[in-house]
This record gives C-alpha cells, sequence and structure tokens, in this order.
C-alpha cells in the first residue's frame, strides 16, 4: 500500500519513510553529508541522538532494536564516520538485530576521483550486512529506504542504506511506502508432523530455547510446548532471557560459563528440540570439564533462517519456521496424542529437580577461583572475589532489569549468575565478541525502554575501549549504570598466558586511573566499592538514580583471579623451532 505521490525533495523522502516505518530515535554524529535531512527530523517527530563515536552510535541502534523489537538506526558522515560502523555492525549482524544504518557516501559526480572523504562503501560491510540498498538516482530514495528497513526485519539483521550525498537534493515526485510485514509461519507441514512423531515417541525431550524465541515473541508458547512435554528448558549460549528463570522446567544456559544443570540435562536427552538457534559452534562446546552435546540424540532444529538448519550441527529433522508459530503448531499436533515422555514424568522431573539443586548448591560454594594462579594473586589482596561480586549484584537486581555484557573473564563468569523472567532483557556481546559492546548497547536499550533499569557489566580493559558514550549519558541524561570489574588486567587474555604461556604476561596489565572519579569529570556519578556489603546497596542506590537521567560508574574492585579461558577450544601449547625463542615454550 502506497499514499499517494507528491513533489518533495529526497531529504524530505528519506525522512518521510523513516517516519513511515515507526523511527522515532536515530543515533549518530552530525556531518554535513546528511544535514539537509537531519535539519528536518524534528519537525517528523524524530530525535537525533548524538553520541560520542560512530561505534557506539551502531551498538545504540543495535541495543535499541534488541530491547524493542523495532528498527535501530544510526547515521554518519561519509568516509571515517561510515567506517567508524563497521564493528558496531559486524556485531549487530551476529545479534541479529535490524539495524538500518544510513551511509550518505561522497557524491555522484565526483565519486572516484579521491575526493575528501572518499572510500568504497557497499563492499566494505558486504559480509555484515542482510541488505545494502544503494540509492543510485534521488527519485529512487523512499523505494529504495523502505527496502532497507523491510529487509532488514525479515532477515533479522543489518541493512545497509547508501546515499550519494548530491542525492539528498533535488525535487522528485515519490511516494511513501509503508511498512511490509511478511509473517514466517511455523514452516513445512510434513517436517512438523516428524517432529511431532518424534517428540511424542520421546522418553528425555530437552527444549534448547534459542535466540529465535525472544524475536518471534515466542516465550508463551515455549513454556507452554516445555508444559505439555515436562522438558527442561536449556538456553542457548548468550540468550539467559530466552525462558523464564523461575518456571520449574527451566535448566539455566549451555555454553561457555554455562549451568552445569543444563549441561547434565541435554547430555541425556534422546530427542532435542532446539527452538529458534542456529546451534552456534562455540555457544555448544565442552565446559566445565562436560561433553555434553548429545551425539545420539534426535535434534529437531527450527529456525528462521534456512541456511542455518543442519550447518553445525547434524540434524534429524530441519524446519524453516519461525519459532513460535512452530512451537504452536507442534503444541497442537501433540495435544491430541499420548506422549512416551508421561510415563516417566515424575522421574524427569525429580531429575531435573536434583540437577538444579546440585548446581545452585556448587554455585553457592564456588565462592572463589581454585587454580593456583588464582589462589596465589587473591591471597594477599584485600579486594572482593569476582564471583561474590557477581552474586551481590544477582541479589540487588531490580525487577525488569535489563542487563548488557561485555566480552571479558569477569563478565563470562556472570552467565552463571544472570537469570531473567521476561525475554529482551540479556543483551551479551554474541558471537561477534567484541569487547566495547556493552555499554553502548545498553544506553541504546535505554533510549528504547526508559522505564526499565539499565545495566551493563564491562571489564576495565574493555571500558577503556567504550567509556567514551559517557559524554552521551550526561549529555543527554539518559541515566544507565555500568558496573565496572577493575582487576587492573586483561584477564580473559592474560588467563591464556597463565595456560598457555607460562605466565610470560605481556601487554595484559592495566594501570588504570580512578574510573570513578573519571565517571565524575564526565559529570555522571562515580562509586567505588570494595566490600561485599556494599556491593548491593550501590547498585540499588544507581539504578535508583536512573529515573533522574543520572548514569553511574559502579567500579568494583576485585582480586585478579581468573576463571576458565575463552578457547580453550583454539588454542595449544607453543612450539619453537628456532634457537633464539627456546625459551618461549
Ligand atoms: C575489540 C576487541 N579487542 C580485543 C579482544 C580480545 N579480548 C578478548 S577478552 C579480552 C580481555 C578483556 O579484559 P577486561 O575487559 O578487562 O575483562 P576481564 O577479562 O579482565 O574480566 C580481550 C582483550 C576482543 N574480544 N575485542
Ligand atoms: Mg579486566
Amino acid at each position: 500500500m502506497s499514499a499517494a505521490r507528491q513533489r518533495m525533495t529526497p531529504s524530505e523522502a528519506l525522512v518521510e519513510t523513516l517516519a513511515s516505518h515507526g523511527v522515532r530515535d536515530v543515533f549518530g554524529i552530525v556531518g554535513s553529508a546528511f544535514m539537509d535531512a537531519l535539519d528536518i527530523l524534528p519537525a517528523a517527530g524524530i530525535r537525533f541522538i548524538p553520541v560520542a563515536h560512530e561505534q557506539g552510535a551502531a551498538h545504540m541502534a543495535d541495543g535499541y532494536a534488541r530491547v524493542s523489537g523495532r528498527h535501530g538506526v544510526c547515521i554518519a558522515q561519509n568516509g571515517p564516520g561510515v567506517t567508524n560502523f563497521v564493528t558496531g555492525i559486524a556485531a549487530a549482524y551476529w545479534a541479529h538485530s535490524p539495524v538500518v544504518f544510513i551511509t550518505p557516501e561522497t557524491g555522484s559526480m565526483t565519486l572516484g576521483l579521491g575526493g575528501f572523504q572518499e572510500t568504497e562503501q557497499l563492499p566494505i560491510f558486504s559480509k555484515i550486512t542482510k541488505y545494502q540498498g544503494h540509492v543510485n538516482n534521488a527519485a529512487r530514495m523512499a523505494e529504495i529506504a523502505a527496502r532497507c528497513f523491510d529487509r532488514a526485519m525479515l532477515e533479522m539483521g543489518p541493512a545497509q542504506l547508501n546515499i550519494p550525498r548530491d542525492f539528498f537534493y533535488g525535487d522528485i515526485e515519490t511516494s511513501i511506502p509503508a511498512p511490509l510485514t511478511i509473517g514466517r509461519g511455523p514452516g513445512d507441514s510434513a517436517a512438523l508432523d516428524t517432529a511431532a512423531e518424534l517428540l511424542a515417541g520421546a522418553k528425555f525431550p530437552v527444549l534448547l530455547a534459542g535466540g529465535g524465541v525472544i524475536m518471534s515473541e515466542g516465550t508463551a508458547d515455549a513454556v507452554a510446548l516445555a508444559e505439555l512435554l515436562d522438558a527442561p528448558v536449556c538456553c542457548s549460549y548468550l540468550h539467559n532471557d530466552s525462558f523464564p528463570a523461575a518456571h520449574r522446567l527451566w535448566a539455566g544456559p549451555l555454553g561457555y560459563q554455562g549451568s552445569k544443570a543444563a549441561m547434565k540435562l541435554i547430555s541425556q536427552a534422546d530427542v532435542v528440540l532446539a527452538l529458534g538457534t542456529r546451534l552456534g559452534p562455540f555457544g555448544t562446546l565442552p565446559q566445565h570439564g562436560l561433553d555434553y552435546w548429545p551425539k545420539g540424540a534426535k535434534i529437531i532444529q527450527i529456525d528462521a533462517d534456512a541456511r542455518m538448519l543442519g550447518l553445525v550441527k547434524p540434524i534429524s529433522v530441519g524446519i524453516h519456521g519461525d519459532a513460535r508459530a512452530a512451537a504452536a503448531t507442534l503444541i497442537d499436533r501433540l495435544k491430541p496424542r499420548s506422549l512416551a515422555a508421561h510415563a516417566n514424568r515424575g522421574e524427569r522431573l525429580a531429575r531435573i529437580a536434583s540437577e538444579k539443586h546440585a548446581w545452585e548448591d556448587e554455585l553457592v560454594g564456588w565462592t572463589h577461583e581454585r587454580d593456583p594462579f588464582s589462589l596465589e594473586v587473591a591471597k594477599d589482596s584485600s579486594y572482593m572475589h569476582p564471583r561474590q561480586t557477581l552474586r551481590e549484584l544477582e541479589k540487588a537486581m531490580p525487577a525488569d532489569a535489563m542487563v548488557s555484557t561485555d566480552i571479558g573473564n569477569i563478565c563470562s563468569v556472570a552467565n552463571s549468575y544472570l537469570r531473567f523472567d521476561r525475554p529482551r532483557s540479556m543483551f551479551a556481546a554474541m558471537s561477534f565478541g567484541n569487547c566495547g559492546y556493552a555499554f553502548p548497547v545498553i544506553c541504546g536499550a535505554k533510549v528504547a525502554a526508559p522505564g526499565r533499569p539499565a545495566i551493563a557489566y564491562v571489564g576495565d580493559g574493555a571500558w577503556g575501549i567504550s567509556l567514551n558514550e559517557l559524554l552521551t549519558c550526561a549529555r543527554e541524561r539518559l541515566g544507565v549504570t555500568v558496573v565496572v570489574f577493575n582487576n587492573g588486567q586483561w584477564g580473559a587474555e592474560k588467563k591464556n598466558h597463565v595456560d598457555f604461556y607460562s605466565r610470560r604476561f605481556q601487554a595484559v596489565n592495566l594501570e588504570n586511573p580512578s574510573w570513578s572519579g573519571l565517571a565524575r569529570a564526565f559529570g555522571c556519578d562515580g562509586v567505588t566499592v570494595e566490600r561485599l556489603a556494599d556491593v548491593g546497596p550501590a547498585l540499588r542506590a544507581a539504578v535508583k538514580s536512573q529515573s533522574e537521567g543520572r548514569t553511574t560508574v559502579l567500579e568494583m574492585m576485585v582480586t585478579k583471579e581468573l576463571g576458565d579461558p575463552f578457547r580453550r577450544d583454539a588454542l595449544s601449547k607453543p612450539i619453537r623451532h628456532l634457537k633464539k625463542y627456546q625459551d618461549y615454550t
């Protein structure tokens, strides 16, 4: 459906298209390239949120999209502003976020001459976008802009809108397209029949709830399906919010620093229903010494992206469909049938409860790391143990909190201590794994959901990459809380030096300023926390001040101890052949 054609400028066509697609906020840094459109954003009811770095703008658009389920939008100056987007867009790609990033480029009449701020802007993003729209004629501005919005949602990932900067100007005749809403449906009927057959015969069915459950708003259907089967539910890696943690069937997350209960339960499965997950390779690696993936089980995989089906793990049935619709359809198919899982329900429920208790007890007793390096560095330290700090934060976590987590050792250990009762609550750095993700992402989430408490977990190294967005928090009164784990090191990498490089520490120790003092210099609040008893109260106070638009940095002084490494799978002990390197083994 299109509105009537009208005479307007391409800038007006762009801004009208944003408005017709429900855009209310755009993140970016001002630039001459798009000033003509920027000028009229307020008249369209669109807020432009100026940031400190374009990477931050892309991350904010990502966080905004992840919490709202709507498009996140960012824009930058051609050339350097646009190249600053790259890391943020790559991260959004792997988080499956419908981000539309607008990239004005050098003018069409000088393209290729090497003028000011010129670079080829499409190849740079070609592997980290679901769609690239290039406005090749000013008259097509609305059409191509709208297609970017449609494709970002259809394919759940970033879409680039590339616009030669002279194409913002002129007179065009155009209509403004309405959003195209395309439902995915439950998938192939025969495949759903086979899946229902397998589930009906399963003696130990296990659900693995992935990001697709969240993105399809499918939580209620996943819960109903799990309850019908009385099947335990594991969350896929870094999607701790894909199933309500308070539910009796919740088993916790798989993957790095995940739940042993989840791992032990899925290892016993005869049928796994992987609902809305691509079964990413990193997310199912052995952990805690457990190689838990049930290689003999029948695997039913449901994913909205057909290319993910059977890509990483062998599967018995692949269903190209929407997680929510597929779950609802499976419920319909299973309800009238007799289910093998009902015969041993009592025994299975007891096993679920006991595995959960065992893991919880282990976590309670796991106050600190016990490897030789950790014991040594923590021995004379007056600082807090990271695990105890994470537990105190968990206990003080406000209802309805949104938590983003960064890439680092302590942020990863946090996976064991982050539980959520509603979807769209956890925004981890996902598989792109870039340090510096969590803080800008929570800023974007807060813009989309200003009423929800917003908390970022960040290591001190990653904080150095991302702290510039404190400027944005102060200037725009965003009101978020940043928990910075100050262990004075790039800990996750140092762990590799400990395990593989005979403690030859290189470039991993950090000298930090006072992070709380620095926060105050930015016009935010800063608190240094050194005692466990102060962790909870500090978090509560910081969250309370969010409602006044205050951002607080809580600098947690923690020991240098380190949990299990990230990449045990990818590192090996060094081998040196040349004489001059013989000492480096
Ligand atoms: C942008 C980027 N640079 C480098 C890395 C490699 N890397 C992974 S974890 C890590 C250390 C993180 O240190 P910190 O943020 O202090 O957290 P800690 O591990 O100490 O808890 C680094 C450098 C990365 N993942 N992303
Ligand atoms: Mg650190």
